[in-house]
């Protein structure tokens, strides 16, 4: 049995949906980031960084934070979901220092900033569709991110990429991110971990 901190982002949906993917037994723990409980000392024991997702096996009481770690642990745990270590690893490493980091702050700017600052703007929209055109040029070759079959990698992107209307990013201009997107939003453990994060 596993404990999932999350609320409802991005970072949070991976983590539900590697564990729907992977059908583990889980329970989610929603962490009110509004209401500043990441910063409780009770969290902070197990996401040193004060951020969701972080997973705790219940069983053993070992606790990871990070993601993509999360997600490259469950993977190799049950031998599923990571075709090649090596290449599925290049892109979570993507994913978590470049297209997350840049998606976010773009979002922020977008939606959260108490005033219009242009250049931030035009820079992280620059730096968001560029990253949009890594992927497309990566599955006009491959029929998933990491490799032909689903991974881990795809699950690590998809709720970023998934967010393309809220950046304001036009997702015709990126035909086979807009096909990739359709498919694993049809995926069933994709449609279950939306439910599960209403709560979140
Ligand atoms: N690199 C981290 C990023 C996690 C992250 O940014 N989480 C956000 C929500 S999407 C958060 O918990 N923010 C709370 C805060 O910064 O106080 C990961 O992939 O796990």
């Amino acid at each position: 049995m596993y404990t999932a901190y999350v609320a409802d982002t991005p970072n949070g949906r991976k983590l539900i949906i590697a564990l729907e993917e992977l059908g583990l037994d889980y329970r989610v723990r929603h962490v009110d980031l509004g209401a500043g409980e990441q910063f409780a000392p009770d969290f902070l024991e197990i996401s040193p960084n004060n951020k969701i997702p972080a997973l705790v096996d219940e069983r053993t009481g070992r606790s990871l934070f990070e993601s993509c770690a999360i997600l490259y642990h469950l993977g190799q745990a049950t031998g599923r979901l990571i075709p090649d270590s090596d290449v599925v690893l290049q892109w979570l490493f993507l994913q978590a220092a470049s297209v997350g980091p840049m998606l976010g702050q773009l979002w922020w700017f977008r939606h959260a900033a108490p005033e219009r600052n242009g250049m931030a703007l035009d820079r992280y929209t620059r730096e968001t569709q560029r990253l949009y055109g890594v992927i497309e040029r990566r599955l006009a070759v491959s029929n998933h991110i990491a490799a032909d079959e689903y991974s881990m990698a795809d699950i690590a992107f998809y709720p970023w990429l998934a967010t393309h209307d809220e950046l304001g990013i036009d997702i015709r201009a990126y035909p086979h991110v807009d096909a990739w997107l359709r498919r694993i939003a049809e995926r069933p453990a994709v449609v279950r971990s939306q439910l599960k994060m209403r709560k979140a």
